[in-house]
């Protein structure tokens, strides 16, 4: 069974206020070629079909005539579109039915009463267990090894098993994730992999936007990654993944097809930080005939200049590029030289003294607002304490 693994489409983004329906198109352009190519049997679609969960009406017909295309492309394809935890999942069933005349399996939501309606048949080729994003109260305990044991009973000549999932993996490489955390991605609790149950040949996951391998040594647990970049910090390559398997327990063999973004995401200076004068050099510099989207990365002293925002968008005027956001850094403190205290003088100074200390030299500058907000914050801490000393007496 040869499968074309995606995920992360996330039609309808904009970016920095930049509509994106061009880019998005090429990107589909190019899935339709790699599929005329690959010739896959499958093609999985694993979440975040949309930004939002209330996609404009062009933005759904941009879904529509992509699905209509993909399917002329390999008729015989059998197409699996789950719900991410972008999209509304009763939404993207809607159209379930005359979808399913095209081969097409819209899957939003976890029916816990028919299990048996996430397992899909690739005839004569294997089985999809098509799992859509779900918090996890929505998920019954035990149920994606439920629904590998299923497949088992059907799966009478030893065929090919994909299961498909949108969440997070503990453990896996989550960069240019915004707030992310080894417990948590995108809002999305990191999930233990056993969870997950066993029985299948590849676990074809979505959500985490850089592509990978979760757990080294054992190929069969992957992102594929977003198709375009939905940040700046998604600064690697992009692609699809085709996964090929023999036959039921053996190793999939996976290779990736590149997307090239006619729109690159770029930071300039590519590496690092630059102040905010060789920042505009740099920005002035950009040749005017690439379509860019740019980004500053700026380390400043104290703050920007008030002008810096309409400055750069003047300096990107008559170019295809166009100017996005400065990713403002403060300096670290001046390194001066420590001071050491004793634990007399340490106990004798005020908790603000200490607690400007701290912030300085974490690079925050500890003004007079800040420092009455923290008195303030003093005063609240020390009358909740003698109340508290108040009832304990009594
Ligand atoms: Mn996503």
């Amino acid at each position: 069974m040869k499968i074309l693994h995606t995920s992360d489409w996330h039609l309808g983004h904009i970016l920095y206020n930049y509509d994106r329906t061009q880019e998005q198109l090429c990107m589909l352009e190019q899935m339709v070629n790699i599929v005329k190519e690959q010739k896959p049997d499958v093609f999985l679609l694993c979440g975040d079909v949309y930004h939002t969960p209330q996609p404009s009406a062009a933005v759904q017909t941009m879904l529509t005539n992509a699905l209509l295309n993909i399917h002329k492309a390999q008729p015989n394809m059998v197409i699996v579109v789950t719900a991410g935890n972008h999209d509304s999942g009763t939404k993207l069933e809607i159209f379930q039915a005359p979808w399913r005349e095209l081969n097409v399996y819209a899957i939003g939501q976890v029916e816990k009463e028919h299990p048996e309606e996430h397992i899909v048949e690739v005839p004569g080729k294997g089985y999809v267990i098509a799992v859509p994003y779900s918090t996890e109260r929505n998920l019954p305990e035990g149920f994606f090894q439920q629904l590998t044991s299923l497949t088992e009973e059907l799966n009478l000549k030893g065929l090919p098993v994909v299961m498909t999932a949108h969440t997070t993996i503990g453990g896996c490489d989550f960069r240019g994730h915004d707030h992310a955390t080894e417990m948590t991605v995108g809002g999305i609790d990191a999930t233990d992999l056993a969870l997950l149950g066993d029985g299948y040949d590849y676990l074809a996951l979505g959500h985490i936007h850089h592509e990978q391998f979760v757990h080294s040594g054992k190929h069969k647990v992957r992102y594929c990654g977003t198709p375009l970049p939905v940040s700046f910090d998604e600064s690697y390559t992009h692609s699809v993944s085709i996964v090929e398997i023999g036959k039921h327990g053996d190793t999939p063999n996976v290779e990736k097809k590149e997307i090239i973004n006619p729109h690159p995401l770029v930071t300039l200076p590519t590496e690092g930080f630059a102040t905010w004068e060789e920042a505009t050099v740099l920005l002035s510099k950009f040749p005017a005939d690439i379509p860019a989207y740019i980004r500053l990365n700026v380390e400043i002293d104290n703050f920007l200049p008030l002008e810096a925002q309409t400055e750069a968008s003047q300096l990107t005027e008559g170019k295809q590029c166009r100017f996005c956001c400065i990713n403002a850094r403060r300096k670290a403190a001046q390194q001066t030289e420590a001071k050491m205290l004793s634990v007399q003088e340490f106990q004798a100074e005020e908790p603000v003294e200490i607690a400007k200390r701290f912030a300085e030299d974490t690079g925050i500058d500890f003004d007079s607002e800040m420092q009455d907000m923290f008195r303030e914050l003093m005063t609240m801490v020390n009358e909740d304490a003698r109340n508290e000393e108040r009832r304990t007496k009594e």
